[in-house]
């Protein structure tokens, strides 16, 4: 076995003095020179592994999970080994760009390995079956053999406890398998994260913030604290609404809701519960869904209707081989990675987007989502390749979201999706809409990587994995499973991002941050009205703005990147309650007489 610090057999150490061990002093010059070089080979490798990846995702079968397991592997090997190299310049004093590289290449594997022999080849082989086993994933209902899109719907649209019970138990019997996989690959990655320097992997994902980890964390109990008021009170709107709806046997008025009820399979978005709290009286009189399928929009035709939105603001359009290569749809003779993600396969313009797009309001905001990381892509493709990336990833999360935000009524009648505004009494309704997907969203979106983070750090252990999950979604989410679970069950690899190893505080930070993007785009587009009907359609000034702050990437520290665009340098949560404000007031005196919480 190599030693790291021997240089091994990178390229990079016959650029180096000596090769020797790391016994020589190292200066600032030697650290630009290796930098350089490890940019050079992370460049290379990484248009390898996406190709890699983009052919397995979009067409999983026995030799593309061989071929995705070899090249991971690679990958991890070689980030590792680049990880391990720059301890040969700690207590340098490097300019700050270099600083930030080095730290950037020690702290950003998602799942490192630690260097000894096969251990990079044990943990790609198990995140490559982890990924696979939930992208096939099924469960026979009806005599058919559902897969999650088939499942999801059932969630979405039926009304019958039984039946809801059943999708939603049933799509939890593809994960009990992953357990044993998911603890091993743990065990590897903290072995990783403890040879670069990390006391474990929570520490080290929590490194990328530009501040110590654990004052990250507090960040996001901070930002918590300040919406938990909002989730509390539509939590309790919405608690009463399937009372009256399913009866006290299946929803009581106290406690926590049953999970399955709540018209997402993770009862993460509620935006299909719609039409049962909407605000009486308060109808925006459309339903975007309706509209779409009405104005014959097809999958190809609402990602359209995304890049024109871009185009407005003053972007070019998509290059050709975004319209060849992307994955739009679902092949029918073939098994894939549904869930949406956004590629960029060269890191400069070959990017793409992989959807399993329907036509309804969800994959509309969905398609606004992906583009807004393709858009970023693009925006920073200038930048150095360690710079390539999003200020923090919550930033690149919410930049497609926060366009989105500008999808008003107004909008939609500007490109011809419906024909009549609605009255300023709609705006509750419209806010409801958006409360179902954006608030009921929050506590998820802290709750997936607690739980991670106890994993991580050894509090939760396998035995506890389970019960873990459900105690943080009760005391978070204020949910409940619809029955007993199984002793086997582990439910958290039900949820694409713990098999796919995605970090998941990124979109809690990107739901609170759209809406610190929006306001700051609507007042400088000059915008007096409430917050929910600005839209930043056709508006080139902000757009201009809004192109800076991306092309940025990673350059500096992200609240630099923040400042430029809205002025502040924290993440705030105000923006967010400002816009909820109106309804709010509402949901309050729905609630007044109802005894709250859980
Ligand atoms: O995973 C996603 C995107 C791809 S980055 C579709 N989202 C999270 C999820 O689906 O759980 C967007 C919202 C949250
Ligand atoms: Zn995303």
């Amino acid at each position: 076995m190599k030693g790291f610090l021997a240089c091994g057999v990178s390229a990079i150490c016959m650029l180096l003095a000596g090769c020797d061990d790391g016994a020589k002093a190292k200066s600032a010059a030697d650290a630009a020179i290796f930098l350089e070089a490890a940019e050079q080979e992370l460049a290379e490798h990484s248009e390898f592994a996406a190709r890699t990846e983009w052919a397995q995702q979009t067409n999983i079968s026995y030799d593309t999970d061989w071929l995705l397991s070899r090249a991971s592997a690679i990958g991890t090997e070689l980030v590792v080994r680049l990880a391990n190299e720059t301890k040969a310049f700690e207590g340098l004093d490097l300019p700050p760009e270099q600083a930030r590289k080095m730290a950037f290449l020690r702290s950003g594997i998602v799942m490192p390995a630690p260097s000894r022999e096969g251990a990079a080849a044990e943990l790609a082989e198990i995140t490559t079956r982890l990924s696979s086993t939930y992208s096939t994933g099924k469960y026979e209902m009806k005599g058919k053999a559902l897969n999650l899109d088939e499942l999801s719907t059932i969630i979405e649209q039926s009304r019958d406890p039984n039946e809801l019970k059943e999708a939603w138990e049933g799509w939890r019997t593809v994960s009990p398998s992953m357990a044993g996989d998911y603890a091993r690959m743990v065990e590897i990655a903290n072995e990783g994260a403890r040879e670069l320097g990390f006391s474990n992997l929570a520490d080290m994902w929590l490194s990328n913030y530009d501040m110590a980890p654990e004052a990250m964390q507090e960040e996001a109990d901070r930002l918590w604290g300040q919406v938990e008021p909002l989730y509390r009170e539509l939590h309790c709107h919405v608690r009463a609404q399937l009372h009256d709806q399913y009866g006290d046997a299946v929803q009581s008025t106290s406690g926590p809701i049953r999970a399955d009820l709540l018209g997402n399979m993770w009862a993460q978005q509620w935006s299909t519960l719609y039409p049962l709290v909407a605000p009486r009286a308060a109808d925006p009189g459309y339903d975007l869904t309706e509209a779409l399928k009405q104005k014959k929009y097809d999958p190809v035709r609402m990602v359209k209707a995304g890049e024109a939105f871009f185009s407005s603001l003053g972007f070019d359009p998509l290059p050709a081989t975004f319209w060849e290569r992307s994955m739009i749809t679902r092949p029918k003779d073939r098994e894939v990675v549904c869930h949406a993600s956004a590629w960029d396969l060269d890191n400069v313009d070959d990017i793409r987007i992989k959807m399993c797009t329907e036509v309804n309001a969800e994959d509309f905001q969905t398609v606004h989502h992906e583009l807004g990381h393709n858009y970023y892509q693009r925006a920073y493709n200038k930048q150095d390749i360690l710079f390539r990336t999003g200020a923090h990833d919550g930033f690149h999360e919410a930049i497609g979201d926060f366009v989105a935000l500008s999808i008003t009524p107004e909008y939609l009648k500007q490109i011809g999706l419906i024909d009549t505004l609605p009255s300023p009494e709609a705006d509750l309704g419209l806010l409801m809409d958006r409360a179902l997907e954006k608030i009921a969203f929050l506590p998820f979106g802290l709750m997936v990587d607690k739980w991670r983070w106890g994993v991580f750090r050894g509090e939760t252990t396998p035995e506890t994995y389970n019960a873990a999950w459900w105690e943080l979604a009760k005391r978070y989410q204020g949910i409940a499973p619809p029955g007993p679970r199984p002793e086997n069950a582990f439910d958290p690899g039900a949820k694409y991002h713990i098999p796919g190893n995605t970090p998941y505080l990124r979109y809690f930070l990107s739901f609170v941050m759209q809406f610190q993007f929006h306001k700051a785009a609507c007042e400088q587009a000059g915008w007096t009205g409430p917050l929910h009907r600005c839209s930043i359609y056709g508006n080139k000034a902000v757009g201009e703005k809004f192109n800076a702050m991306m092309t940025a990437g990673a350059s500096q520290p992200w609240p630099d990147t923040l400042q430029l665009f809205t002025g502040g340098r924290e993440m705030d949560a105000s923006a967010m309650v400002e816009y909820f404000d109106p309804l709010m007031g509402w949901l309050k005196d729905q609630n007044k007489d109802r005894a709250c919480g859980w």
